[in-house]
């Protein structure tokens, strides 16, 4: 896929589509808006995660030019099963969509709101082996995604996470950090309701391949971290912040909840 693509201007989400023309024509896209009422109560299993409170040896975070994105540097496969998915799926990496400002930032929209962050735990099917072959297939994905909403108090997790950040600035930059600083878990919110449905990658290629579970419950950091987010720059040495996709349509979709 092509870098030339970002949030804003000439190559903004209304013309990603020249990239990729499912971008526009695709009736399966994300972000959706979600209202609770609407969803349909379905009594999932509880989600089974596998590896999410081991330490890897090291993480490694870049600035791909597009957002902030976290992986581990080593042989720790953390994955997730159950929860109503048909497969395990395989934790890639993980990244993050945010605002200029809190009155916006999150993809998803929960009841009309709109959080000032959204976190995406990217995973692959098992049974394709990689990201890069999954997304040609309807079930290939799974994305965990967490809410971010602003509290008084700094989260130490991201504390930590944010403590290299210097390095990280521009486009095409990464550095290490030490593989006890947090775990996968320390991201995921202690209530674990979710809502459920198909949908696509939020960035070109938009390959609608991802089973999307989206938290209920958000977690939280201080408006001094996520003002952390907002020093970075993007590849056209512009500030990062308000790297989410517009609202998609939903096309008859139909969105479960596991409560
Ligand atoms: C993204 O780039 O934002 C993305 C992925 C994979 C799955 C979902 C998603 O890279 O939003
Ligand atoms: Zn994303």
């Amino acid at each position: 896929i092509n870098i030339n693509w970002g949030y804003h201007g000439d190559h903004g989400p209304d013309k990603w589509s020249e990239l990729e023309p499912i971008c526009a024509t695709g009736e399966e896209e994300s972000p959706i808006a979600l209202e609770t009422n609407e969803t349909i109560s379905a009594e999932l299993p509880d989600l089974e995660m596998k590896g999410y409170d081991k330490h890897p040896k090291e993480y490694l975070m870049q600035n791909n030019g597009h957002t902030l994105v976290v992986s581990l540097k080593d042989s720790i496969l953390p994955s997730v099963r159950k929860g109503g998915l048909r497969s395990e799926y395989i934790f890639r990496q993980m990244h993050f969509h945010w605002g200029e400002t809190s009155e916006e930032g999150s993809e998803h929209v929960i009841n009309g709101k709109r959080y000032p962050m959204e976190i995406h735990l990217v995973h692959y099917n098992k049974k394709y082996g990689s990201v890069p072959k999954a997304v040609s297939h309807r079930d290939g994905l799974e994305v965990l995604a967490v809410f971010v909403e602003i509290s008084d108090e700094a989260n130490q997790v991201f504390e930590k996470m944010l403590s290299n950040l210097e390095q990280l600035i521009s486009s095409n930059s990464a550095v290490t950090l030490p593989g006890d600083s947090f775990v996968l878990a320390d991201f995921l919110p202690i209530d674990k309701n979710f809502y459920r449905y198909h949908g696509s990658l939020t960035t070109p290629g938009c390959n609608q391949a991802v089973f999307w579970t989206i938290f209920s419950e958000p977690i939280t950091m201080s408006e001094d971290q996520i003002d952390q987010f907002r020093r970075l720059l993007d590849h056209e040495n512009h500030p990062m912040s308000g790297n989410f996709r517009p609202l998609q349509r939903l096309y008859g979709r139909e969105i479960l909840r596991s409560f």
